[in-house]
């Protein structure tokens, strides 16, 4: 591509219309992707932002199934809930479409046949997991089991979300049913593969040596990682009745992996929004002028940085992303986001605890942003940056500033005497801050571009503060409206460039100073939103009169951060709870089926953290028998340090098997205490209760 693109497609991930949507949502894809289509939209430049609902997948199925209604009852109620929560939060998408829609079922066939017709699938019949007793094939997340990569005991038959491999799902070990959790058996089945392998050298050639120096160090690390290992052919269908038909012979009963379908929405949703626009969808998917950009979360990097393109690829009408700036997770107080634990700060829920202070959390999550690792949310960090920052010095001069003017001249921007030297470096400074956020967005780093904009304000903070345009004014009236003046400079490009970060605050401020329809719409080049502070000579001219002020942020008491704190202790109480609850009993085992166990105390002589695992621990035993190596899952519970010498109890008979390519000679058996973690099983260990289950 060019270096100057004639046209920008934003994508921001689909959201799977299972559940509503989090700040962990927000904080990694939605508001980086509205920051980055705000900011290019207001240079002038042509955007397509696009997203919508996958309302396809399991997850979906699921959730239906728990619920006892039909997926097609889930994802209506959740896809109004999740687009009410995007556009209460100001995320300016230019189309949100959904992947039930006519038009997506249609395209995302159409690119299926196309890539079929030329030959670029196997096809192929092999043995996949089968439960009996649901009678249904086990895929994605039907299916959960060890990660044969990391040991992650909760791995999906797709994906394993603790170290993002892709899977498939005859890879886990210990595989078992989501649906009845009986162990599945294998039955063939017919279905069509996406050979990854053949598109190694490519990938090789397009990422590997191509994106080197302009991707994120964490997308490119993790793809350089799979590419190196290897890869293989994908199944792209499934024996499932919810999702998109195979559009060919053969095909009765099966639909397209929702992975397959739902970055095709990205193409729908684009020519959905095109269509209802008078416009040509074509150009922005297909003209090499054209940069495309994928906002996402982590777990969603081998989707968009490996499968997506080999289909743009093997389709072949297609342009690729030019960069995926995916971001890390972001934690909550300190644990992982969990919709099922209720771990989390809901949209929703937000908005009816802190009406009209969308920004707020916009602005908080903006300065957290888990861009290059996981970062943590914190309900006082939360109100810190209000109280300290948007209401200190944002909204505190912005105020100092409208009142001023109201008082002194009754809302009339005065004409300016001299500009004492202060004032040249003043305003200097200012002209010379939109290229420097400018650059920041540029690169994807939207922490860095928001903090700058807070740098603004404090110029303006402390110009006012050192210039005491208040004790002045009695005695020197022209140096008083030259000071003004410039500090309504200052505000107007606080109007202009809080825009992408802070939207509903923009736009109060521009109606507070009064912009006119024509001054919001300004949209080309030298004359764009953004580039006007720099080119122009007053952004706020003489003579303009201005509104009276308003308050742009309000302090957050204790009290209100209290009840939200209150309401994560009660999730943490109920989840306590909920773990002391026994599983049921398992099928009966016959006195042979437990003589076969070979249960041994044993001590622990050596530990060592697995390299490049968050999990697993290589252990060296003493069972009596002999001493043998034990690979277990328990490096993020355990220090090395803390288990040596420890008395353990060993299933010492069970098949060895290759963990990373250690082999594991057996398997040390734990339980976990209420607060989830790890313990041995050892009856006298703190907080185990009865009707634990060893294993
Ligand atoms: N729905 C996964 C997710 O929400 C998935 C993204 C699709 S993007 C094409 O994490
Ligand atoms: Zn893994």
């Amino acid at each position: 591509m060019s270096n100057t693109p004639k046209r920008y497609t934003i994508t921001a991930a689909l959201p799977y219309t299972n559940g509503p949507i989090h700040i962990g949502h927000l904080s990694g894809v939605y508001v980086p992707a509205d920051i980055y289509s705000r900011f290019l939209r207001m240079q002038g430049h042509d955007v397509a932002f696009v997203c919508g609902s996958d309302e396809h997948g399991v997850p979906i199925t699921i959730k239906a199934k728990k619920e006892g209604v039909t997926p097609q009852d889930i994802v209506d109620k959740y896809d109004e809930i999740i687009k009410d929560s995007f556009n209460n939060f100001g995320i300016s998408f230019d189309n949100y479409s959904r992947t039930s829609a006519e038009i997506h079922h249609k395209t995302a066939s159409a690119f299926f046949k196309k890539l079929y017709d030329d030959g670029k699938f196997i096809e192929e019949t092999t043995e996949q997991l089968y439960d009996a007793e649901a009678k249904q094939f086990l895929a994605d997340r039907f299916v959960t089991g060890t990660c044969p990569k990391c040991g992650n005991e909760e791995a999906y038959g797709d994906q394993c979300e603790s170290c993002g491999t892709s899977l498939n799902a005859t890879d886990l070990i210990n595989p078992k049913s989501a649906i009845t959790g009986a162990t599945p058996t294998l039955k063939e089945t017919k279905h069509w593969f996406l050979p990854l392998d053949q598109y190694e050298s490519w990938l090789k050639e397009w990422i590997l040596e191509g994106h080197k120096s302009d991707w994120k160090p964490n997308v490119y690390g993790q793809v350089k990682s799979w590419i190196d290992d290897g890869l293989r052919a994908r199944a792209v269908t499934r024996d499932l009745d919810w999702g998109i038909p195979v559009p060919v012979e053969g095909g009765e009963g099966k639909v397209l992996y929702v992975w397959f379908d739902a970055p095709i929405g990205y193409i729908s949703s684009t020519k959905e929004w095109a269509a209802r626009e008078g416009k040509d969808w074509e150009p922005y998917w297909k003209d090499q002028d054209t940069k495309m950009v994928h906002f996402i979360g982590k777990d969603n990097i081998v989707f968009h940085c490996i499968i997506f393109p080999v289909m743009l690829k093997a389709h072949g009408d297609y342009i690729l992303p030019e960069n995926v700036p995916a971001n890390e997770f972001l934690n909550l107080e300190g644990k992982k986001l969990s919709t099922s634990k209720n771990w989390a700060v809901w949209l929703h829920e937000y908005l009816e605890d802190f009406p009209g202070q969308q920004d707020v959390l916009r602005y908080a999550l903006t300065a957290n942003a888990p861009e290059t690792k996981d970062n943590d949310f914190t309900w006082k960090d939360f109100q810190a940056r209000n109280n300290n920052e948007l209401v200190a010095i944002f909204g505190n001069f912005i105020n100092r500033v409208v009142v001023l003017t109201n008082k002194y001249y009754n809302g009339e921007v005065p004409t300016p005497a001299e500009y004492s030297k202060v004032d040249e470096e003043t305003i200097a400074a200012l002209k010379a801050y939109p290229a420097v956020i400018a650059s920041s967005i540029e690169k994807y780093r939207f922490r860095e571009a928001q903090a700058e904009l807070m740098n603004l304000a404090r110029l303006g903070n402390k110009y006012l503060a050192d210039e005491e345009p208040w004790k002045l004014v009695k005695t020197d009236e022209e140096r008083t409206k030259t000071i003004m003046y410039v500090a309504l400079q200052i505000a107007s490009a606080l109007a202009t460039l809080s825009e992408p970060f802070l939207p509903f605050t923009s736009n109060k401020l521009k109606e507070i100073l009064k912009f006119s329809a024509e001054e919001r719409n300004l949209n080309e080049g030298e004359l764009s939103q953004w580039n006007k502070i720099t080119t122009r000579e007053a952004l706020l001219p003489s003579g303009h009169i201005i509104g009276k002020a308003e308050l742009l942020f309000a302090k957050i008491e204790d009290e209100k951060i209290e009840v939200q704190l209150q309401k994560l202790e009660a999730s943490k109480v109920a989840n306590a709870k909920a773990s002391e609850s026994v599983e049921p009993q398992k099928d009966t085992a016959t006195f042979e089926d437990f003589t076969k166990m070979d249960l041994r105390v044993g001590t622990i002589l050596e530990a060592s953290k697995m390299p490049k695992t968050k999990k697993l621990m290589v252990l060296k035993v003493e069972t009596g028998l002999d001493k043998r190596t034990i690979v277990s899952g328990i490096a993020e519970h355990f220090k090395a340090e803390e288990l040596i010498g420890k008395k353990v109890t060993v299933l010492a008979n069970l098949a060895p098997r290759k963990l990373r390519g250690v082999e594991s000679e057996g398997m040390i058996l734990l339980t976990e205490n209420a607060e989830g973690k790890l313990v041995f099983v050892n009856p006298d260990e703190d907080g185990v209760i009865n009707g634990a289950t060893i294993n």
